[in-house]
């Protein structure tokens, strides 16, 4: 089923439904995904609105004046940032046992340490590459290589034998590495052996299948970094 079409400045404000979630996103936003990827996890009844990022409609700034997406709005809760956003509905949806990031608190703090450091240095570098910033390299395989050496012989980041919040909250930029995609220079490299098996294992697991986007789009999409021409229906 194709996307929700985004919605502009021209579009009037989709009226809501008492007690359903509503994830305002953008299809290709990887911030976005990592909401959208909770929301799967957690087969969260919800509903998306697309918001055209160029062209954004003034009802969503006035609600939102970061003007950032994903924004989550529930009856009279609205909460803007991919990861608070990801973290709540972990929390909210879960039965005991159940969550993706642990309750307890020093796990919990290693894992968003992990996220907010390493992840953020490697998130940069990926869109260095994406802009094909000269000199990408260097960043691209440091940072991304740092990672590469915290997953070590792990089969997902935090330890567990299946993804969780860790490994949820990276994907939407590693999906863009490899033959199928973007990036396709740097996995035959050699230089990332533990994160191409990662990447093939994240692949088969049926919450990342529920948010594929297929590769020639995802493509089409990445190529806005590099035109600075984005698109936003593509499908
Ligand atoms: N820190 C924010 C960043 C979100 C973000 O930068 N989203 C981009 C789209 S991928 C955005 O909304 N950009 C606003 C714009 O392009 O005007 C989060 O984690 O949610």
């Amino acid at each position: 089923m194709a996307p929700p079409r985004h919605m502009t400045s021209e579009d009037p404000f989709p009226e809501k439904t008492p007690g359903k979630l509503r994830l305002y996103s953008m299809q290709y936003c990887p911030y976005a995904m990592r909401a959208r990827l909770m929301l799967a996890k957690k087969g969260v009844d919800h509903e998306v609105i697309n918001i055209h990022l160029r062209n954004k409609p003034q009802w969503f700034l006035d609600k939102y004046p970061i003007a950032t997406v994903p924004v989550m709005e529930q009856d009279d809760k609205l909460l803007g940032g991919s990861l608070v956003i990801s973290e709540y509905i972990d929390e909210v949806y879960s039965k005991n046992g159940e969550r993706t990031l642990s309750a307890d608190p020093y796990e919990k703090g290693r894992t968003n340490m992990l996220i907010s450091d390493k992840y953020g240095k490697a998130i940069s570098a990926v869109y260095k590459r994406l802009r094909h910033e000269e000199n990408w390299e260097e960043d691209f395989f440091k940072h991304v290589g740092e990672l590469d050496k915290e997953l070590g012989a792990k089969k997902y980041f935090a330890g567990a034998d299946k993804p969780t919040y860790a490994d949820y909250m990276l994907w939407p930029w590693m999906r863009v590495l490899g033959p199928d995609c973007e990036i396709d220079d740097v996995l035959p490299t050699g230089k990332l052996p533990n994160l191409v098996r990662w990447i093939e294992d994240m692949k088969k697991d049926d919450t990342v299948k529920a948010c594929h986007t297929p590769p020639d789009v995802l493509k089409r999409f990445c190529q806005g970094y590099h035109t600075l021409k984005y698109e936003y229906d593509l499908e």
